[in-house]
Formats: C-alpha cells, sequence, structure tokens
C-alpha cells in the first residue's frame, strides 16, 4: 500500500465540489459526515485496491457499496462495456442483449417470472410499491426501521443508511400523504408485524425488507422471521417484497432468496446485477409484473432502462459469479471476519462482527444488534475511530457504521491479513 501522501489534493477538491455540489458529494454518505476528515477523492480502482487523487493507495471494502463483486476493472468488464459502447451507447430501443439479462435474472432468482430494468435501486423499489399497490388495490406498505430502499418518498421513513448515518429525522420535503401509507416496524419484530397487519386489515399492499438488514450496519434476520414474513403476507393478501438491491448476486446467485429459501411475489435488484454501472431490475411472479406497462395499467418507464453499455457490464459480471466464485467470496469473508473478532478481543474492545456470505458489519457495543435501536444504540463514535485508523493504514472501511462491508473476488489473503494486522494496531489505540 502507499500511503503518506497526504490528502492536499483530495481537500482541495472537496474545498471546489462544495462550492457547486451540495455538501461536495453527489451522495450523502461518501461526504465523511459521521467520521470526520476528508473525503478521498479517488482516481482510479483495479482489483481489491483503490488509488486516491494524492496517491495513496487502499484495499477497498466498500466496493462501490457493493457492485463491484469481481473487484476494480476487471477485464472481462471492461471489455465487455467497451466493445458495446463502441456498438452504440444508448439507442432507446429493445435489445437482445436485455433478452439475455433478463432471462438470466428470472433463471437465477426463485420467484422471478418476469424482470424489468431500471436504472437504479431506488427507480427499482419505487416502482415494486407502486405495483403492488395497483396489484392488491390496497395502500398501506409495511417497511421495517433502519431499512433503507433508496430515496422515494414513500420508502424515506425511518430509512437507514444516508439517512441514518446523518442522524436525519426522516427527509423534509416527504408529505404527510405520501408518508401516510407507510407503516414502521422495528426488524425481527414478531408482534410488531403481526400489530401491523392488524391495524390494517384488508389495506396491506405489501411488506418490503432487506432481507439481510445492510444499511443500519449488517443485521441479519433472526432465524425464521423471513418464512414468518412469507406466511404472515400471504395470509393477510399482502405481497412480500424482498429489496435484494444488496444481496441480490451478492449472497448467493439467488441471493437471500436462495440462500435463506424465501420468495417474495416482487424481487428487487441492483449494484451487483449492473457490474458497476447505472443498472437495476426488479422482477416476480408473472401476474403481477404483466400488469406494467404496455402489457398492463401500472405505468413504469425511463430513458437508459435496459442501457446496452450497462447491460453487457451486468452479463460480463454475472457470467463470472458461480458457486466456486461464492466459496470463494465467503472463505474471504470468513478470514476477515474472524481476524477482526481476534482482533477486537485480543484487545478487549467491544465489538460485534456479524456477518453473512460476503458481508460484514462492524458495531462497536456488547451484545449482538438485532435491530435499528439496538444499531443506534452502539458506539459509532469509536467507529469512526477504527475507521480514521485503518484508512491511515491503507484500509477504506465504509464511512458510516450503517453500512456494510464488503468483499470481492480480486481481495488476496494478503490484502486480509493486512487488515487484520492494521486491526489489530487500531483496536490497541481504542482500547488505550
Ligand atoms: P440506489 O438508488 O442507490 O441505486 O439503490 C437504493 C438502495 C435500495 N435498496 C437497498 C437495499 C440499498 O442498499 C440501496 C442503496 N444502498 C446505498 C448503500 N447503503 C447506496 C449508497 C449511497 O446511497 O450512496
Amino acid at each position: 500500500m502507499t500511503r503518506g501522501g497526504g490528502t492536499r489534493a483530495s481537500a482541495e477538491l472537496f474545498e471546489r465540489a462544495r462550492a457547486v455540489i451540495p455538501g461536495g458529494v453527489n451522495s450523502p454518505v461518501r461526504a465523511f459526515g459521521s467520521v470526520g476528515g476528508t473525503p478521498r477523492f479517488m482516481a482510479a480502482g483495479r482489483g481489491a485496491h483503490l488509488t486516491d487523487v494524492d496517491g495513496n493507495t487502499y484495499v477497498d471494502y466498500v466496493c462501490s457499496w457493493g457492485p463491484l463483486i469481481l473487484g476494480h476493472a476487471h477485464p472481462d468488464v471492461v471489455g465487455a462495456a467497451t466493445a458495446a459502447v463502441v456498438a452504440g451507447s444508448s439507442f432507446g430501443a429493445p435489445t437482445a442483449a436485455e433478452v439475455e439479462l433478463a432471462e438470466t435474472i428470472a433463471a437465477a432468482v426463485p420467484g422471478v417470472d418476469l424482470v424489468r430494468c431500471v436504472s437504479s435501486g431506488t427507480e427499482a423499489t419505487m416502482t415494486a410499491i407502486r405495483l403492488a399497490r395497483g396489484a392488491t388495490g390496497r395502500n398501506t406498505v409495511i417497511k421495517f426501521a433502519g431499512h433503507y430502499h433508496g430515496h422515494a418518498d414513500p420508502l424515506l421513513v425511518a430509512a437507514g443508511s444516508g439517512v441514518a448515518t446523518l442522524g436525519l429525522p426522516d427527509s423534509p420535503g416527504v408529505t404527510a400523504g405520501a408518508a401516510r401509507d407507510t407503516v414502521v416496524v422495528a426488524w425481527n419484530d414478531r408482534a410488531g408485524v403481526d400489530a401491523a397487519l392488524a391495524a390494517q386489515p384488508g389495506d396491506v399492499a405489501a411488506v418490503i425488507c432487506e432481507p439481510v438488514a445492510a444499511n443500519m450496519g449488517l443485521v441479519p434476520p433472526a432465524p425464521g422471521f423471513l418464512e414468518f414474513l412469507r406466511e404472515r403476507t400471504r395470509a393477510a393478501g399482502a405481497l412480500l417484497i424482498l429489496d435484494e438491491v444488496m444481496t441480490g448476486f451478492r449472497l448467493a446467485r439467488g441471493g437471500a432468496s436462495e440462500y435463506y429459501g424465501v420468495s417474495g411475489d416482487l424481487v428487487t435488484l441492483g449494484k451487483v446485477v449492473g457490474g458497476g454501472f447505472p443498472l437495476a431490475a426488479f422482477g416476480g411472479r408473472g401476474d403481477l409484473m404483466r400488469l406494467l406497462a404496455p402489457e398492463g395499467p401500472v405505468y413504469q418507464a425511463g430513458t437508459l432502462s435496459g442501457n446496452p453499455v450497462a447491460v453487457a457490464a451486468g452479463l460480463a459480471t454475472l457470467r463470472r459469479v458461480d458457486d466456486e466464485a461464492y466459496r470463494g467470496l465467503t472463505a474471504r469473508a470468513d478470514r476477515l471476519a474472524t481476524g477482526l473478532r481476534e482482533a477486537f478481543a485480543a484487545t478487549g474492545v467491544a465489538a460485534q462482527v456479524p456477518q453473512v456470505g460476503s458481508m460484514l458489519g462492524v458495531f462497536f457495543s456488547d451484545a449482538p444488534v438485532g435491530d435499528y435501536a439496538a444499531a443506534r444504540a452502539a458506539d459509532h463514535d469509536r467507529y469512526a475511530r477504527f475507521f480514521g485508523g485503518m484508512l491511515a493504514r491503507g484500509c477504506y472501511l465504509p464511512p458510516s457504521g450503517y453500512e456494510a462491508v464488503f468483499v470481492s473476488l480480486a481481495h488476496t489473503e494478503e490484502d486480509i491479513d493486512g487488515t487484520v494486522a492494521a486491526a489489530k494496531d487500531v483496536a490497541q489505540d481504542l482500547a488505550g
């Protein structure tokens, strides 16, 4: 790792950026708001490594917030995207590759008969909610505190990710009307789900969840909780929407749906499926998806939906993630999680390192974290110190304790062992 380049160029760029971009960033969590310091402006990524504009290099555990499961600038992805863009960046017309991508997704994700591509996870979840309401004729949507489904109004209620990171009380501009039909329940709270369903008899269109919550830190479903949601929604005549923007094609080829053996009526995808390009998707039961225009009356559209360059990058990525790849990803995450736990234990630092497949979390708390209240009660000031210490040692963790840590197929044992060694150092500082 190259370090010692300082942060002068990043600082100068951040100064310029704040003069023309709100907060100096195009997505809030990038601004280092909860960890302090100068956000690093990145110049290049290759494999598991990032290089910032001051020439510092890092082992990257953000992976662009999940998409880069193969690592940065994978030759297959670069080659596919280059060939696609040379043939034409966008047609606003159907292409063969979009059909192949939809077939690939439908073949991989349990419960998905039809697929529609969009350009962001927000679009995917926003449309899934609209489709659920259109299909059921019902209004209420139940979501879970700390879950983040993008920034569409109906879902920006008790949201995670940047909303949690910045401690926003929910966003101004989301009207009472938009939020009125959104009911929030604590994650893993069976009684809370039952009470919410009972309070809106016959009016719950859908329950939406991240099957593995990863926008309040990493908080897996309690044993049987996803099966419970599947059974309760079916009994209530409500749809189950699994927001797999983060977990799709990351936990398994069939995402959390395959990993936990629970199928949603609708599933949203993003990140990995676009290979680092602006592409997301949603899919589900044929009877529901056929309600979408132009076949049905529920409207959704997008100028760049199914963009050929993004589709090419997504297909190149999905072609490389097979069972062996998932075993390799999990082995890398196992190595990292074990090393971090040992580092904290050896220094007496109270920390939790939850892990599901190739996704990890780090909470500085005495007890495991099962919901948003516990995630918020964790020591986020200590996370900020941990983040800063690791950054100074060339390890780029998510700049918020409300995010997830990702590994890619490009991470080597050397990368991970070096990260664990850095964590031991920083943990000693934290304990001191
Ligand atoms: P986008 O609109 O950002 O593509 O996707 C929204 C979204 C939907 N559902 C889940 C489960 C998600 O995690 C996300 C976006 N994730 C965040 C990271 N926690 C994106 C990073 C950011 O906001 O800058």
